[in-house]
């Protein structure tokens, strides 16, 4: 596979500080080497430069860096239409409001190709937060209400080429949702497998049920890997913890049947706060989590200690 490492130091979409060294320390950890050592070819294309902003404004005042946000998902917008082309883009964040522009570009060009996108959302938030709706005014909780065409948007973000169907979003580990995110699921019939559902089912049943789905339907796969998708106790390197998050070897399945699939044509990496990180360990997760997609088998692991 040839995989395109993209860094998107943007950290405006969530309350504090730090995600901005998100791609640099997902390099330090050793992602480029991991996956030429797996047989990938790896095209390092550096940091995107924080775009130019273009004034915008909101009538919810709790909204904070509303000009940042749009003009990145502009930018991400064409810069994931053209890398997903050939090849597959990695997006290394960065805070989670990079998936509007991501998904948003990557769903222009599967439009094109006449195959539907479907999305893997794992993470602890469903980010279905309308700009009307946001409470907290951060905008890395809306990426999915934009990208799914949701309203109100228009005037703010750049227009939707390509909606997502929500019924091709597919979500695990969710166990933080605000009320008016609960209303936009039952609304828009996105597919929520919430931390119990693990509990009960296992993950391996639910993520096959969503494999299946999209292999049938001949479909691309968008993976958007927020690190709060993990349990903190091993990922604690993320703004926004929440208890109860899925196992070390949770995660590592998800990511071995993920390859197994051959369905996955783009990636995104998101919400490493390194600042918060213990010696790196969070950002080793993730390049592990990453080497396990990209076709490591468990008895090929490194041996890690932290
Ligand atoms: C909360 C937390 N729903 C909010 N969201 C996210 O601020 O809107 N935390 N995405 O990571
Ligand atoms: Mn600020
Ligand atoms: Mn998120
Ligand atoms: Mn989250």
């Amino acid at each position: 596979m040839h995989c395109k490492l993209i860094g998107v130091p943007i950290q405006e979409g969530a309350s504090r500080l730090g995600c901005e060294m998100g791609p640099s320390a997902l390099r330090v950890a050793g992602l480029e080497a991991a996956l030429s050592e797996l047989g990938h070819q790896v095209n390092e294309l550096g940091n995107l430069p924080p775009p130019a902003l273009q004034p915008c404004s909101h009538p919810n005042a709790a909204i904070h860096h509303l000009p940042e946000i749009a003009a990145w998902t502009r930018l991400l917008d064409e810069v994931a239409y053209r890398e997903s082309g050939d090849g597959m883009p990695i997006f290394l964040g960065g805070d989670h409001a990079l998936s509007a522009g991501t998904v948003a570009g990557v769903a222009r060009r599967a439009a094109e190709t006449g195959r539907p996108l479907f999305v893997l959302w794992l993470d602890a938030h469903t980010d279905l937060h309308s700009l009307e709706t946001t409470e907290s005014g951060n905008l890395h909780g809306v990426p999915v209400a934009y990208f799914t065409g949701q309203a109100g948007f228009a005037g703010s973000f750049p227009p939707l080429a390509a909606p997502v169907d929500p019924g091709n979003v597919c979500m695990i580990g969710i166990r933080s949702v605000d009320p008016a995110e609960r209303e936009a699921v039952a609304r828009t019939g996105i597919t929520v497998h919430d931390m119990r559902s693990i509990d009960e089912h296992g993950v391996a049943a639910l993520l096959r049920g969503f494999l299946e789905k999209v292999a049938e339907a001949d479909g691309l796969l968008h993976v958007s890997l927020d690190v709060d998708f993990l349990d903190p106790a091993v990922a604690p390197a993320v703004g926004t913890t929440v208890p109860g998050g899925a196992s070390f070897r949770e995660a590592h399945l998800v990511m071995e049947m993920l390859h197994d699939s051959g369905l996955v044509s783009s990636l995104d990496l998101v919400e490493l706060n390194p600042f918060l990180d213990e010696r790196g360990r969070t950002a080793t997760l993730l390049v592990d989590l990453t080497a396990s997609l990209m076709g490591r088998k468990v008895l090929d692991r490194p041996t890690r200690s932290f």
